[in-house]
């Protein structure tokens, strides 16, 4: 329930301040830290009184009461208010990266602009350029990152980060009717963008299922029901397919629904090269049921090995699979260690170093590495004394830790000439860095590759974080040079992070599997500001999984921490 309510409370936020601009100010922040101090509870908002919840540090008593009533109704009046005054397409306006809540509002008003197509026939019309605060170049910039980040168009995708949680809080309230509820769609094969939510429920009596899904929270408009099958769209336009399937077929089921499109299609094929039929039901040969009940009884019954969801893309998996040559890609269990995490000594970290290390503990793993900002970085870097002192106290905790090992790093900003944050006998001092680009996403390709190469040459530092600097779909990623990149990585022996916070999964699936097959060494990481988020590395190693990275190139997959620079991982080996 935590998550809900923290979207809802984020939603809030965003439509407040769209609304009143900088006039609530104070209540749009106070939105905002509600939703932090509850991702970050440790107990259900569900389970706790309205005094308990104000008792909670950056909740107040009127978002304490909104909170209260989504518990007990599913709705917070006022958000049902904003939201009809602010239809999601409306809202989306907010995501183009120049907009903000005064010039989304200014298009409605002047242009009658309410969504981001509306917007794009605007700008082909030529009336922004005459429009008080906007012009000409602003005109170019907005059709440029319009057509950069594919917002625009027959079909909208949303970013993953946008559509997981949703789809999570969806298949958690429909839990307990059947055998099983999932996700499956694009949503399973870890897209970066998804056009809808593919929801299956492994349910004898269907009605039941039907039902409670129509009055999830989440859940705004059933548009088009059958008895099995229910087609709905959340309170932001989100569309979401339910079906309702047999427990006895649920395995025919999750792998159709599953995809893609093009995996099934060659599936199919392989059936009918056997004589059989493969279709939601089942694999069947006539009347006779081969395999249905789970995905692996039909790759095994098709001779193929398991395909992991995220591979099932149609390049080059199937043959992989059919000759059982697939390879081993990394998974969660095999991470032991994260090598960039973030606590409260940049202004930016919400836990404590403590906390940190007591969350990398927790999962039990073998080394981590405190990366704190850089002092370049302006709003939150550590100059070169907190960094001593910083040290001084990782050095105390280092035996209560044990056996863990904790290194101490930073994340250093790579300036636009290649340079770093501190000089170089300083940055000797470290045991681990990663270095990214924080600033000037929008050098030229040469300039932007000869950048991030020149930190690559710099001892200090041992991987690049989150490579490309992309938020997806709110910012496009950097222009570089990807062969010469990958082929400095392979020089100066330099890890390139798989950053798994959602938003950025940066190195992008296509990119990694370039990487890999290169013999680049991939570190994933959580970059993490809270406790919580050390978890992200689930979504990132699904990721890895869309790029085929296999275990032993991954660095925070080995069992001890990186000691000196790393061989090139394949080194001996065959490529994946
Ligand atoms: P999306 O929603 O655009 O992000 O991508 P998907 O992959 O979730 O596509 P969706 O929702 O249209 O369909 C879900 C799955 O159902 C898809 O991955 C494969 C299966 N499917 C849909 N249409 C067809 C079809 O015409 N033929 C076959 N073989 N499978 C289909
Ligand atoms: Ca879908
Ligand atoms: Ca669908």
């Amino acid at each position: 329930m935590n998550e809900t309510v923290a979207r809802m409370l984020h939603e809030l936020a965003e439509l407040t301040e769209l609304k009143e601009g900088s006039a609530q100010a104070f209540r749009v922040r106070a939105y905002e830290n509600a939703a932090r101090a509850v991702e970050n509870l440790d107990r259900d908002v569900s389970e706790m009184t309205e005094k308990e919840l104000v008792a909670v540090k950056g909740i107040g008593e009127s978002i304490a009461s909104k909170i209260r009533e989504f518990v007990e109704t599913g709705h917070i009046a006022k958000l049902d208010e904003l939201r009809a005054e602010y239809p999601p397409e409306f809202v989306e306006l907010l995501h183009v990266p120049g907009l903000g809540p005064k010039r989304v509002q200014a298009l409605r008003d002047e242009l009658g602009v309410q969504s981001v197509e509306g917007l794009r026939h605007a700008i082909e019309a030529g009336a922004l350029r005459d429009l008080p605060g906007f012009g000409e170049k602003t005109e170019q910039n907005l059709a440029k990152a319009i057509e950069r980040l594919g917002m625009s168009g027959k079909e909208v995708r949303r970013p993953i980060a946008d559509v997981l949680p949703v789809a999570t809080a969806i298949v958690e309230g429909l839990e307990g009717l059947g055998k099983a509820a999932v996700y499956a769609g694009s949503l399973r094969r870890f897209r970066e963008t998804i056009g809808d939510v593919d929801v299956l429920v492994a349910a004898a009596d269907h009605r039941p299922v039907v039902e409670r899904f129509a009055t999830l929270p989440d859940i705004a408009e059933v548009r088009a029901g059958g008895e099995t099958k229910v087609t709905a769209s959340t309170s932001t336009g989100l569309q979401v397919d339910l079906r309702v399937v047999d427990p006895d077929q649920f395995g025919a089921a999750l792998a159709y629904f599953t995809g893609s499109k093009a995996h099934n299609i060659r599936m199919r094929q392989l059936a009918i090269d056997r004589g059989w039929m493969l279709n939601e039901y089942g694999l069947f040969d006539g009347d006779r049921v081969v395999a249905a009940k789970t995905e692996q009884d039909i790759y095994e019954a098709l001779g193929l090995e398991f395909v992991p969801p995220p591979m099932r893309e149609d390049t080059g998996e199937i043959e992989r699979a059919a000759r059982h040559d697939l390879p081993t890609v990394v998974e969660l269990e095999d991470l032991r260690g994260d090598l960039h995490v973030h606590t409260d000594w940049s202004g930016d970290g919400r836990a404590t170093l403590e906390e940190m290390l007591h969350g990398a503990k927790e999962r039990g793993y073998a080394y981590v590495a405190i990366t704190d900002h850089g002092k370049n970085l302006r709003v939150n870097g550590l100059s070169e004394e907190r960094m001593l002192e910083q040290r001084a106290e990782i050095e105390k905790l280092r035996e209560r830790f044990a056996p863990m090992v904790i290194l101490h790093g930073s994340e250093l900003n790579i300036g636009t000439d290649g340079s770093l944050d501190y000089d170089d006998d300083f940055l000797a001092g470290f045991d681990w860095c990663v270095a990214g680009v924080h600033d000037h996403f929008d050098l030229p390709k040469e300039q932007q590759t000869e950048r991030l190469i020149a930190a690559m040459r710099h001892p200090a530092v041992r991987a690049i974080a989150h490579p490309f600097g992309r938020i997806i779909g709110r910012r496009p990623p950097i222009e570089l040079d990807v062969e010469a990149v990958l082929a400095a990585a392979v020089e100066t022996r330099t890890a390139l992070e798989i950053n798994s916070h959602l938003q950025r999964l940066d190195l992008p699936a296509e990119v990694a599997r370039r990487a890999v097959n290169e013999g680049v060494r991939i570190i994933i990481s959580s970059d993490a500001h809270a406790v919580h988020e050390l978890g992200n590395v689930g979504y990132g190693v699904q990721h890895a999984q869309r790029g085929w990275v296999p275990k032993q190139a991954v660095l925070n997959a080995q069992a001890g921490p990186p000691s000196e620079r790393s061989e090139r991982w394949g080194e001996g080996t065959a490529a994946p």
